[in-house]
């Protein structure tokens, strides 16, 4: 059996076409069936349907043999126990410090101020102020991030941007980028050896559909 782990919404939506390009098919939509386990049309693969965070976890203990995660998931987690072959370029965004508008930002950091930082990605946020010298303290938050610094939790937040509009609708501005995310694909580091004539047919069905993606988008 191979086990791929997946997240709902748009990492399961743009990975739909990655499967049909390795010839699966899942059974039924996650979003709508509520199962956590989803089969497909090959007897000897399932998916298994769990948090974004959670995916390298089902991975890296072989819970699952496949999983696709976020960049910024993967820095997160520390990426030990995973292989990681492939970016898929899927769920594409970038993590980038914002602030209230109004808010002179680089005037701060100018200044050498202490900026309290709101953030779900430490590691990523730790790493970038540190390499800019800029002082920070962070605070762990899990989500509406875009919170922070309306109510006086913090100066700046760390957080995912694609079209922009979460940050416009809360009066927030981008003012610095931190890296491009895209999702990954990555695989349990035994099970590759275990299970390879099954898993790197399905490895290279997503090479090649990422391939045509990447080329189609140059033209
Ligand atoms: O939602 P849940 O708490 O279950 O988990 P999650 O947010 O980690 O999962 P999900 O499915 O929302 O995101 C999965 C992965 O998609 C992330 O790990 C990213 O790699 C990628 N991705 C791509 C994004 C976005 N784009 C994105 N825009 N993840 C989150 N966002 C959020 C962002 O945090 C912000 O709140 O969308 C909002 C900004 O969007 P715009 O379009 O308004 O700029
Ligand atoms: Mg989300």
């Amino acid at each position: 059996m191979i086990t791929i782990a997946l997240s709902k919404g748009r990492i399961f939506e743009e990975t739909v076409p990655l499967l049909a390009a390795a010839g699966i098919h899942p059974a039924e939509d996650p979003e709508s069936s509520r199962k956590l386990i989803v089969g497909t049309n090959r007897d000897d693969v399932r998916l298994v349907i769990v948090r974004a965070t959670d995916v390298p976890t089902y991975v890296q203990y072989g819970a699952a043999d496949l999983g696709i995660a976020g960049y910024d998931v993967l820095l997160e987690h520390g990426g030990a126990g995973l292989y990681q072959p492939l970016d898929l370029e899927i769920a594409q965004c970038r993590l980038m410090v914002a602030v209230r508008e109004g808010y002179d930002y680089f005037g701060a950091v100018k200044q050498g101020a202490r900026l309290r930082v709101a953030t779900k990605y430490v590691a990523a946020a730790r790493e970038h102020f540190a390499q800019k010298g800029v002082h920070v303290d962070l605070i762990k938050l899990y989500g509406s991030m875009e919170l922070a610094p309306l109510v006086g939790l913090a100066d700046a937040i760390v957080d995912l941007v694609s079209t922009g509009s979460t940050l416009k609708a809360n009066h927030l501005v981008a003012v610095e980028h931190v890296l491009d995310v895209s999702s990954r694909l990555v695989v349990n580091q035994a099970a590759l050896k275990l299970k390879r004539a099954k898993l790197q047919p399905i490895i290279d069905a997503f090479a090649q559909a990422g391939h045509h993606r990447a080329h189609a988008a140059s033209l």
